[in-house]
């Protein structure tokens, strides 16, 4: 399995390629340059960020044309634009396949990323719950008609809700809640966290923190726990506390489209709100999407001009045709395979004495403790791209070293799979992932003592891992076929 499902081949999309590059080239030859090397670098790692993926050659191409310049401010057939007929053809097309693909009632498509796609949301649950029975109190329409008294009553109470989220040490996201995030500030923000001895969420503890603490918004999702989340469970205790419950599927969107999180995993029948990137594991173009139940439609469809700018007409195209490939019984293919290959690198790294969070994976990614190794994350991930493993450092829960040093690191497997990897070549990578990591020591500060920072690595490593990538890559070629035609 490679990332070009296109009945296309190769040569035709070498040409379009090469057809662009020589018109970017023609005005300034430095960013035509600048792309050509970004792929030649992709070829050459071994990429293992679990927020990342390699979008097909029709996702990509869908999103360079005359459609980024339309504005189209507004909803399909109630624009504040004219002339906006072929962008509502577009947005109704991706609205479309995400409905169908998901299974939700409704969809919007616009969010230009995870953070808009979650703006959106609050905003929707605030209008939805806290502006609209304001308004009907006080017999008025619209904001405009309130008197200044009511509407500074309303602009207080919008402002005194309160947001419970996974914490981010715990492997939450920063825009739930988080205070340095406009999240934690607009909400009286409170979290809930993993259990210590297991690293697992406690539906319990979760439970008991929500009837406390009295949430409008319930937060589920995540971006760094290596666990899939019940949302049945997540949903009854929103229910029980008043709460509208938002799950944010950002890293685990593709999972869900695949099929492979289903029932009770599946986020799309418990929350009320559905919020995702579609760059991650749904492998298309970098944007976001919101998905609801009816009751908050109309309130997410304001979503721009409310708290968005001017939608992105070719991006929308481009999640049309993504979300249309993962319509395809191939990629519900794609998606088990990610999460068999997440659990044949957390086997293979746990073989060879690495220590993850939970002791495992039931998604596409994968959490290490390199403490046992007396690194940090941020040396760990240092060492790691000196011999060719693109990963990211993270904090583990309750983390010694902060969230700038960390000791964590974060592995996904979203990528690779995408290339053609099996579990064989991911037991591989956790070989050499291991090798790095037991070859690694600490460095030291100038005064002397141990650095978060420096580290150094034994002789001749970085090459022979280099060397040992570079054979796994050579054997599963990204976009094989495509020729650029220019050195990069
Ligand atoms: N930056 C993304 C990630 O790496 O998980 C989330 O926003």
């Amino acid at each position: 399995m490679t990332v070009t499902p296109t009945a296309v081949d190769a040569g035709t999309v070498s040409t379009a390629y090469r057809a662009a590059l020589d018109v970017i080239s023609s005005v300034e030859p430095r960013i035509a340059d600048a792309i050509g090397a970004e792929l030649t670098d992709q070829r050459a790692s071994l990429k293992l960020i679990a927020s990342e993926n390699y979008a097909s050659p029709a996702v990509l191409l869908t999103m360079g044309n005359w459609l980024s310049d339309k504005y189209a401010e507004g909803t399909v057939g109630h624009r504040f634009y004219a002339g906006c007929q072929n962008v509502d053809t577009v947005e109704g097309l991706a609205a479309e396949h995400a409905r169908e693909l998901f299974g939700a009632p409704h969809a919007y498509v616009q969010p230009h990323s995870g953070i808009d796609a979650n703006l959106v949301a609050f905003w929707a649950v605030l209008a939805q719950r806290v502006e609209a029975p304001a308004l009907a109190v006080a017999g008025a329409r619209h904001v405009n008609d309130l008197a200044e008294a009511d509407w500074s009553t309303l602009r207080h109470a919008l402002g005194d809700q309160r947001m419970l989220g996974m914490s981010l040490d715990a492997g939450g996201h920063l825009t739930h809640g988080f205070r340095p995030n406009i999240s934690g500030k607009m909400f009286d923000q409170s979290s809930y966290g993993t259990d210590p001895e297991t690293g697992l969420l406690d539906y319990a503890a979760v439970r008991a923190k929500a009837r406390e603490f009295r949430p409008l918004i319930l937060m589920a999702g995540y971006s760094a726990y290596p666990r899939r989340v019940d949302f049945a469970a997540m949903r009854e205790i929103a229910d029980e506390v008043g709460a509208t419950l938002i799950v944010d599927m950002a890293h685990f969107a593709g999972l869900v489209a695949g099929k492979v999180f289903t029932g009770d995993f599946d986020p799309v029948p418990h929350a009320h709100v559905v919020t995702s990137t579609t760059h991650k594991s749904l492998r298309g173009p970098r944007g976001g999407f919101v998905l609801c139940q009816p009751e908050f439609a109309d309130a997410v469809d304001r979503g721009c001009p409310m708290v968005l700018g001017g939608p992105l007409p070719h991006v929308m195209a481009a999640k049309a045709v993504a979300f249309a490939e993962a319509r395809r019984p191939s990629f519900a293919t794609y998606a088990q395979a990610v999460l068999d290959n997440a659990v044949a690198l957390a086997e293979g790294l746990t073989r060879r004495g690495v220590r993850l969070v939970t002791g495992g994976t039931d998604n596409h990614l994968v959490l290490l403790d390199v403490t046992s190794f007396g690194l940090t994350g941020r040396q760990a991930e240092s060492a790691l791209l000196d011999a060719g493993i693109v990963t990211n450092r993270n904090a583990v829960p309750a983390d010694p070293n902060g969230a700038w040093y960390t000791s964590g690191i974060r592995l996904g497997t979203p990528a690779l799979t995408s290339r053609g990897f099996g579990p064989a070549e991911f037991d591989r990578t956790a070989e050499l992932i291991a090798g790095v990591l037991a070859g690694t020591s600490p460095g030291a500060t100038s005064s002397g003592g141990v650095s978060k920072a420096h580290y150094t690595l034994a002789d001749g490593l970085a090459d022979r891992t280099r060397s040992a990538a570079a054979e796994l890559l050579a054997a599963h070629p990204l976009y094989p076929g495509l020729d650029l035609g220019r050195d990069t």
